[in-house]
């Protein structure tokens, strides 16, 4: 290879779309041959001119807000110029970077072609491209011609709005970050059991009461922010000017309205759509488990004509999701109407009276002219239309049921696809699908997940979902744990889906690393770095990166390192390894937080948890004294109620936590308390206040009892939860 076409593969690798071309290089279809050394490459200066077929007057207002150039008057023959075209040869979304001296041309097999050009194009400029704050002149070093398009015409990303409310703005922001990395839908998840963010016009209750939970709103969170009103939701306006936003960066926004489970929210507001039982759960404390619609009542469909007919006229979208997933089906048997409706139509279980629920409500969105999607184990009862478009998220196999039957299914099973998900042990999320990094993500495999070239027709596509329970204890008005979660895993989403499959972890990682951080710095995106690697090792401890981070620690077992922490340059010679924590920083983007393993290290002296709201026969208090896993009570906690713990030899700790709810998110808490120690179990004093249900206390010496005293009056569930508590020895 002679010394150019080195540099010219090298320089391509810079082009997160073109990457899988390496080592093939089977998209770069041509290279100029400079005539001379100086027209090697092409200058974009104040006299080129960007030249557009009419079609794209968007793309061209797009361009110039990023890139100052002048327009053109109207020729296309002007040089220098970058132009953009459309020619449907190149097919749907595909395009053709041609760079040559003095000329560029993007040129679409159709907008969303050009589009795709044109992200190609920004990635061979300057980062600082993507903070629209870029000068003139500008150089891109090569002249070549890129040819590519995506593999699959669904690459999505799903963004839970119910759970944590995320603005118009968040959202815009959100769909420049992922029309950046190619990726071409956004599901949203507009309703559920804790919020209904959708205006509908001939239904504002739905969203006067349903979109805010918490303070004086009817609606009583599960999770967190419990003293003051919580919520929002999009208006029809706004909504529509989000879809047009979108729709100008080849996004299209898929609508979810989750039926017919997940409605407790909608059930506060309509009590009339749930079955017809009385129910002897918890209706006034917020948590129950009457969450879905009843299959029986005719007016059901009638509200559901009112409400769809409206979301099939905001979204332009043939594809409206109807959700699906998760039915607590005990309420239906319950039912006396849904049982006599199971017998009249001699069916033989509950899921086939939700295929007659979604078939009726897959009835109207057709009148609408539109398509029905679901989550994948709305399939179980096996009457759905083929037509229907599957999403199969619960597992790899539930992917290729859905395919074996014949529905064309997005593919985005959790333990790969759910961004809410820890992306390692001490880090925030949930870990039910699983725990991973960017590398597992990456690491999906169709052939190797047993996907037949045959089964390959029907995969539609490929989603990543970011489900938000966890993320209103994270706060909300913040982006950084959104984007903490979601890069750089969605790059390897970018990648998978537009390539249809992966090459070696160690070639993105260093393409990421190499160009890609930097990009994501300028689009402002605060991405997790992966964490560094520790070594102990002769007294010493040793932290290395590969990524051009700077490494901060600190020393004292408790505050998390900062950029103002001490600033690691050499290997620490120290006994005390398990009171050091590091991590490392690049311009906003944070690792984790990395320890030797005796940072992590608990201690289980002998303990008694007792309470005064009653002990769960199946999750009994003995799991927290035996340290195996959590106890409940039987009733949510009133004023004054109380958590005991009580040691059998006075403890003595550098920290214990004592966490209420679940691990990974504040429900099922204790929501407000005092925290209080004991030497003798008698005389308490205060040490603190639970925040979000938990406390953390450092350096406890001789307590024989620590005492949680309830300041609040219910949590908006039906019992408390409580973990073992972590306790980290003196030393
Ligand atoms: C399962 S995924 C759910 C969601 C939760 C999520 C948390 C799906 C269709 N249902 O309701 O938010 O797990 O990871």
């Amino acid at each position: 290879m002679s010394i150019k076409l080195l540099l010219l593969s090298l320089f391509t690798l810079a082009i997160i779309d073109a990457l899988a071309t390496i080592p093939t290089a089977r998209r770069i279809i041509s290279i100029e041959k400079p005539h001379s050394i100086e027209d090697l490459g092409c200058e974009i200066s104040d006299a080129m001119t960007l030249s557009y077929h009419p079609s794209l007057v968007n793309l061209k207002k797009y361009i110039l807000s990023y890139i100052p150039l002048k327009e053109s008057r109207g020729s296309f023959s002007e040089e220098p110029a970058l132009i953009l075209t459309i020619d449907s040869l190149l097919g749907s979304e595909g395009y053709q970077l041609k760079v040559s001296s003095g000329r560029i041309e993007i040129i679409g097999g159709d907008y969303g072609g050009v589009f795709n050009g044109i992200q190609t194009f920004f990635q061979c400029l300057p980062p600082k491209v993507y903070t629209k704050n870029i000068s003139l002149p500008l150089k891109i070093d090569s002249c070549f011609t890129i040819e590519d398009s995506p593999a699959f015409s669904y690459r999505g990303v799903m963004i839970d709005v119910a759970r944590t409310w995320i603005g118009v703005e968040e959202i815009k922001r959100e769909i420049d970050l992922l029309s950046y990395h190619k990726l071409n839908k956004l599901h949203l998840h507009l309703t559920d059991d804790e919020g209904w963010r959708i205006e509908i016009k001939s239904h504002p209750d739905l969203t006067s009461i349903g979109a805010y939970r918490g303070g004086d709103s009817p609606i009583a969170p599960v999770y967190g922010k419990w003293d003051q009103k919580y919520g929002g939701y999009y208006t029809q306006e706004q909504m529509a000017d989000i879809i047009e936003y979108a729709a100008q960066r080849n996004i299209e926004i898929i609508p979810e309205i989750d039926l017919p489970g997940h409605s407790r929210n909608i059930a506060r507001v309509r009590p009339e759509i749930l079955c017809n039982y009385t129910s002897n759960t918890y209706a006034s404390n917020g948590y129950d488990e009457r969450s879905a619609w009843c299959v029986a009542k005719q007016s059901n469909y009638d509200l559901l004509e009112d409400i769809l007919s409206e979301i099939c006229t905001i979204f332009p979208t043939k594809n409206i999701h109807i959700g699906g997933d998760e039915v607590i089906m005990s309420q239906w048997r319950r039912c006396p109407d849904c049982m006599a409706l199971i017998r009249e139509r001699q069916m033989t279980d509950t899921h086939q009276l939700e295929d007659l629920f979604i078939s009726r409500v897959s009835n109207i969105l057709k009148q609408h002219d539109k398509n029905t999607s679901v989550w994948d184990e709305a399939i179980i009862g096996g009457g759905l239309s083929k037509e229907t478009i599957v999403y199969g998220w619960q597992s790899v196999k539930s992917c290729l049921t859905s395919i074996n039957k014949g529905y064309s299914t997005v593919v985005m099973p959790g333990a790969y696809f759910y961004i809410d998900m820890k992306q390692g042990k001490h880090e925030p999320g949930h870990n039910w699908a699983g725990m991973f990094d960017t590398e597992k993500s990456y690491s999906f495999n169709f052939k190797k997940e047993g996907f037949t070239t045959h089964n390959m027709n029907f995969v539609k596509g490929m989603q990543m979902a970011f489900w938000s329970e966890a993320y209103i204890s994270n706060s909300p008005e913040k982006y950084d744990y959104l984007d903490y979660m979601s890069f750089p895993r969605l790059c390897a989403l970018s990648e998978l889906s537009w390539h249809g499959k992966s090459y070696d972890w160690s070639y993105l990682n260093r393409k990421l690393i190499d160009n890609h951080y930097d990009r994501m710095v300028a689009m402002g995106i605060k991405f997790r770095l992966s964490p560094p690697k520790l070594r102990y090792n002769g007294g010493f401890l040793e932290l290395t990166v590969d990524d051009r981070s700077q490494i901060y620690y600190t020393i004292d077992g408790r505050t998390e390192p900062t950029i103002e922490s001490k600033k690691y340059n050499i290997a620490i010679k120290t006994d005390k390894p398990h009171l050091y924590q590091f991590r490392s920083f690049y311009s906003g983007a944070n690792s984790p937080i990395v320890a030797h393993s005796s940072f992590y290290k608990i201690v289980t002296p002998p303990v008694e948890l007792t309470t005064t709201m009653g002990e769960s026969k199946r999750t009994p208090y003995s799991n927290v004294n035996g340290y195996k896993t959590f106890a409940r009570t039987t009733r949510a906690p009133r004023l004054k109620d109380e958590i005991l713990y009580t040691f059998t030899t006075p403890l003595a700790c550098r920290e214990i936590y004592l966490q209420t709810g679940d691990s990974a998110l504040p429900k099922a808490i204790v929501t407000t308390g005092d925290v209080e120690i004991s030497s003798n179990g008698v005389d308490f004093t205060k040490v603190g206040e639970l925040d979000m249900g938990s406390i953390r206390l450092y350096d406890l010496k001789n307590v024989k009892a620590i005492r949680i005293a309830s300041t609040c009056n219910g949590n908006g569930c039906a019992f408390v939860t409580i973990q073992y508590p972590r306790i980290k020895s003196v030393k």
